[in-house]
């Protein structure tokens, strides 16, 4: 279908999850919707709130400005807004955006009368980014848990939270999160390559299409994991590197405090080594 009278076809009122006939229009190419509105709204927000901070703060340098969690003190309460209020309120305004935006795809799915795997995917993303400014806090029982929102300040906090543990990559889940993110840059390259190599032929030649690409992995490694599989495949390695990147920083601190090499003592206490 020619994208003009898809379109007409498919710029129809429903499939809304709220506020019905409200906010069901586009604006130019934008599908807004309710979701739309509360996205632009959080984000807004959230975005003035850090040049406000960063305005009170010592710098303008863009790789220095932070936004500072609240000190321990304050526990799970409120901060005052220039003692990490302002990180609290951001961070509330990037919840609301992200998941606003997931809400939107949500709705956009429901009007196409397609499967929900985009805004499943993207929630896989919050979920991970939750469970460092949320989950985490509230399990060690203070916002200051959370990291700094800020170029250096950020890498700063991972540097620090790793070495606490004495060394992450002990860590069984970051090992596991760590081989999902590899894999999944090898499935991409795998793909991505396979496709444009189908796509260019030799001049002359017409392009190549599924047949060969099938034939390529059979002829290499005996296998073809199929061209619906691979996208599954991609899919899958992406969400559990998400996945496991969440379990890995939840299970430091709440229910491991020692260090991460400590940790495998379990597999030189085999009785079978005795
Ligand atoms: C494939 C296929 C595709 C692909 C790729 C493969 C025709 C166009 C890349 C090959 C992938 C395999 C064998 C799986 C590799 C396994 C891991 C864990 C990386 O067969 O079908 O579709 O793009």
């Amino acid at each position: 279908m020619a994208l003009l009278s898809f379109e007409r076809k498919y710029r129809v009122r429903g499939g809304t999850l709220i506020g019905g006939d409200l906010f069901d229009f586009w604006v130019g190419p934008f599908y807004v919707g309710f979701f739309g509105v509360t996205t632009i709204f959080f984000a807004t927000l959230g975005t003035a709130l850090i040049l406000y901070g960063a305005a009170i703060g010592p710098t303008w340098n863009p790789w220095l400005i932070s936004i500072e969690p609240p000190d321990l003190k304050y526990g799970l309460g409120l901060a005052p807004l220039k003692e990490g209020g302002l990180w609290q309120i951001i961070t509330i305004c990037a919840i609301g955006a992200f998941v606003s935006w997931a809400l939107r795809e949500v709705e956009i799915c429901r009007k196409l009368g397609i499967g929900y795997h985009v805004p499943i995917a993207f929630g896989v993303a919050i979920f991970a980014y939750v469970t460092l400014v949320v989950f985490r806090p509230l399990l060690l029982g203070a916002w200051g848990h959370g990291f700094p929102y800020g170029i250096f300040s950020h890498l700063d906090w991972v540097s620090n939270v790793g070495y606490q543990y004495l060394h992450f990559h002990y860590n069984p889940a970051h090992m596991i999160a760590v081989s999902f993110f590899f894999t999944t840059t090898l499935a991409l390259a795998l793909h991505g390559s396979l496709i444009l190599s189908a796509a260019n032929p030799p001049k002359g030649e017409e392009i190549k299409g599924s047949d060969e690409e099938d034939t390529f992995f059979q002829d290499l490694i005996g296998y073809s994991v199929g061209t619906l599989g691979i996208h599954r495949l991609g899919l899958l390695l992406a969400l559990n590197a998400g996945f496991w990147s969440a379990v890995c920083i939840i299970i430091s601190g709440p229910f491991w405090t020692r260090g991460w090499p400590e940790w495998w003592s379990w597999w030189l206490d085999l009785p079978v080594w005795r």
